[in-house]
């Protein structure tokens, strides 16, 4: 993998604290490539996301429809129990993701001085994956970590789960997500912590004044 010119941003929070929105709106400010949809029957796991935020969530939801993948029902019960999926598995998702991204938008618009820009959503949220990605793909330079209370994260959720489809909005599946995030995520920001990577947010706010706060702290580290 060639990492010269790749800035990562790892974006961390608790489930339904608003990663995912808030990915968005930065993705928007700051012009990042916009690839096209889901890859289809591939031969390799790789799944092609419609812009330059890797959410890890969605990779490994996208593989578990995958047609032919072997890993789909394992990542199918994972997600359901609100477990975190073996990190081989997702940190290839996320390699192959890099690399498709690299490869087709170093010509495309966006893409200034062929630089990859990559806001990762929602990895690593265990320590043995921070540090095999760390190792193995590339150093990040920045973690936006979102906080609010778990109560306002659950009423998110459940409110989403009206109409997501996702498996795991539910208060069962929620419960589960919570527990797992304090006992495995909260050690890879205080991991990050030490290293002085981490920005915290308090994502308690409205979306757009969360998005202002966010898009600040990016303004500064890619500039
Ligand atoms: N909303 C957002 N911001 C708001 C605000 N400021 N005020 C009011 N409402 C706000 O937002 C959730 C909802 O809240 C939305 O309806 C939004 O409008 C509203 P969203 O932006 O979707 O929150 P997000 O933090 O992205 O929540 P998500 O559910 O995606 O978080 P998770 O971290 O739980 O989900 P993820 O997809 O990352 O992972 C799912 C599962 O995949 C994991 O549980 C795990 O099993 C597996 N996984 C791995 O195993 N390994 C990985 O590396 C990654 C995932
Ligand atoms: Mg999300």
């Amino acid at each position: 993998f060639d990492k010269s010119g790749v800035t990562v941003i790892f974006v961390l929070g608790g489930p339904g604290v608003g990663k995912g929105t808030q990915c968005a709106n930065l993705v928007n400010d700051f012009g990042f490539c916009h690839l096209s949809g889901a890859r289809s029957g591939s031969a390799t796991p790789c799944v092609y996301l419609t812009d330059a935020r890797h959410v890890a969530g969605d990779l490994l939801r996208a593989e578990q429809n995958r047609e032919g993948s072997e890993y789909g029902e394992m990542i199918r019960t994972y997600i359901k129990e609100g477990q975190i999926v073996p990190m081989e598995v997702t940190i290839k998702l996320l390699e192959n993701a890099m690399k498709a991204a690299l490869a087709e938008g170093r010509s495309g618009e966006g893409w200034a001085d062929g630089k990859g820009r990559f806001l990762i959503d929602g990895f690593p949220r265990k320590m043995d994956q921070a540090e095999k990605f760390d190792d193995e793909v590339c150093e990040c330079s920045l973690v936006l970590f979102f906080t609010t209370t778990e109560e306002e994260m659950s009423k998110r959720l459940l409110k989403r789960g009206e109409t997501s489809g996702r498996e795991d909005d539910n208060a069962e599946s929620i419960k589960k997500r919570l527990l797992v995030y304090q006992e495995k995520t909260m050690p890879v920001i205080e991991h990050y912590t030490k290293l002085h990577k981490v920005a915290s947010i308090d994502a308690s706010a409205t979306i757009e004044e969360v998005h202002q706060k966010a898009k600040a702290i990016v303004e500064g580290v890619l500039s």
